[in-house]
């Protein structure tokens, strides 16, 4: 289902027209409004005059999220403060927070693309969207909150956290789409389990996933387990919020706004721009927002391009899963590794709960990591034989997977923390010490 046939399918030499106008207006307006972008570009020796088009995209400067924090909290916004008519920040764990900026017009866009991400998963006036994402600071509950409002579905704005809570009210008011992280989805799927509660004898359809990297298997299982279409769902708050890009239901990449964001693959190091198909980091240049434009934001996301046309009929080009982020990426005995693929061996097995966590430490000048793995009730009753067996199978797993060997150790049920939000997977004390 389409929500802007004209502009999710629109012939790639009209976009290209489009995005190129929409350029050279957010280029105008930055070098304009915002001394730091101005400052930028003329230490690169370039004016608004030498941006043409799309074409002249690499002649621009990058802006890194270091780049928001010294100019804390509103150095890059583009338009006074009376203008901007909401404010929303990360939670900034390591350094100050970052803060965005929205003028009327931004929260309007907000809203379409949210609305395009909701109508590709199926949803519409008739759906009953509980919002389990976070409300407040975070984008993720109020993005989704006037998507949802836009396609004129009736909204439970709920937010996240409490888990008992959201059941009762995914059984009582007949939520049909359910849209959280998907490690807060999978914990719902097993408290249901618990309360004795099918999920098909519920009302839900289809769950907007996203926030957070996941595995296909994670789909799969979350799927499985909660008898719903799970779509995939991106976005960063820098850049929009949740709906930059998302899936549709072919499932087979995640369709960027392209009217509003142009994305590009960089290699990481050299910054040097990549073809299409290739993996690397993706950066996207907003072309339509008013309140904090950005150029050449670089996300630190690991994806690739993919501009055929999908099955679904959209043009818009699309970004392969998030594979992880370079900065989540551990390098263990010089070899580098994504939590995302630990969690598809795991999933793949399928012996296991879906609840895992990964330590990695330093034993003398070696990194050694270990993986902790849930196990399901029934095996936790087994012989201690049998859950040896399975912790070989799955160090042997990893090992053929990665070339990596780690120590993995099968837990107690419920022994690993549970997440009502971003899921935190990785606990990397090699530098805590030093
Ligand atoms: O997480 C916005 C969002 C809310 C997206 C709800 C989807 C749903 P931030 O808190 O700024 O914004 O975090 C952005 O989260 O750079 C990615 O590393 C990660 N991320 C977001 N969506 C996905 C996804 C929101 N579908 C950061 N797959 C991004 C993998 C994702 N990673």
């Amino acid at each position: 289902m389409y929500w802007n046939q004209a502009r999710e399918c629109m012939p790639r030499e009209e976009m290209q027209k489009l995005q190129d106008a929409r350029l050279i207006k957010t280029v105008k307006r930055v070098y304009h409004n915002v001394p730091y972008y101005r400052e930028k570009m003329q230490s690169k020796g370039i004016e608004p005059g030498d941006i043409k088009g799309i074409g002249d995209l690499s002649k621009l400067p990058f802006t890194i999220k270091q780049d928001l924090r010294d100019t804390y909290p509103y150095g890059l916004f583009a338009v006074p403060l009376s203008e901007i008519i909401r404010i929303h920040a990360s939670s900034g764990t390591t350094g100050k927070q970052t803060v965005v900026g929205y003028t009327r017009k931004d929260i309007d866009t907000w809203a379409e693309i949210m609305a395009r991400t909701l109508a590709s998963a199926g949803a519409g006036k008739e759906s009953v969207i509980q919002i389990a994402y976070g409300y407040g600071l975070f984008t993720g509950g109020f993005g989704a909150h006037y998507g949802a409002e836009r396609i004129g579905a009736s909204v439970i704005p709920i937010s996240g956290g409490n888990t008992k809570r959201q059941m009762q009210i995914m059984k009582d008011f007949g939520t049909t789409v359910l849209a959280c992280t998907p490690s807060y989805a999978m914990y719902m799927a097993e408290e249901l389990e618990e309360a004795g509660i099918d999920p098909s004898s519920l009302k839900l359809k289809s769950g907007i996933f996203g926030a957070e990297p996941w595995s296909v298997a994670m789909r799969n299982e979350l799927e499985k387990r909660l008898g719903i279409l799970a779509i995939d769902i991106y976005g960063l708050s820098e850049v929009m919020g949740p709906g930059v890009a998302s899936e549709c239901p072919c499932k087979c990449g995640l369709h960027v706004q392209e009217d509003h964001f142009i994305p590009e693959i960089i290699d990481p190091e050299t910054q040097e721009v990549l073809p299409h198909g290739e993996k690397g980091e993706l950066v996207f240049t907003t072309i339509t927002k008013e309140g904090l434009p950005l150029l050449r934001y670089r996300t630190r996301d690991i994806s690739s391009l993919n501009y055929e046309k999908c099955d679904c009929g959209r043009t818009n080009v699309r970004i392969s899963r998030i594979s992880g982020r370079t900065d989540d990426m551990l390098i263990i005995r010089g070899v580098n590794v994504f939590p995302s693929q630990i969690e598809n061996v795991l999933l793949e097995l399928g012996d296991t709960a879906p609840h895992y966590q990964i330590i990695v430490n330093k034993v003398g000048s070696l990194d050694v990591m270990e993986i902790w793995v849930e196990m399901t009730q029934a095996l936790f009753s087994d012989e201690v034989r049998r859950i040896e067996d399975l912790e070989k199978k799955i160090r042997k797993e990893i090992e053929n997977t990665l070339g990596l060997s780690a120590k993995v150790k099968l837990v107690e049920p419920k022994s690993i923390q549970r997440s009502e939000g971003k899921a935190k997977r990785v606990i990397d004390k090699r530098n805590l010490d030093q």
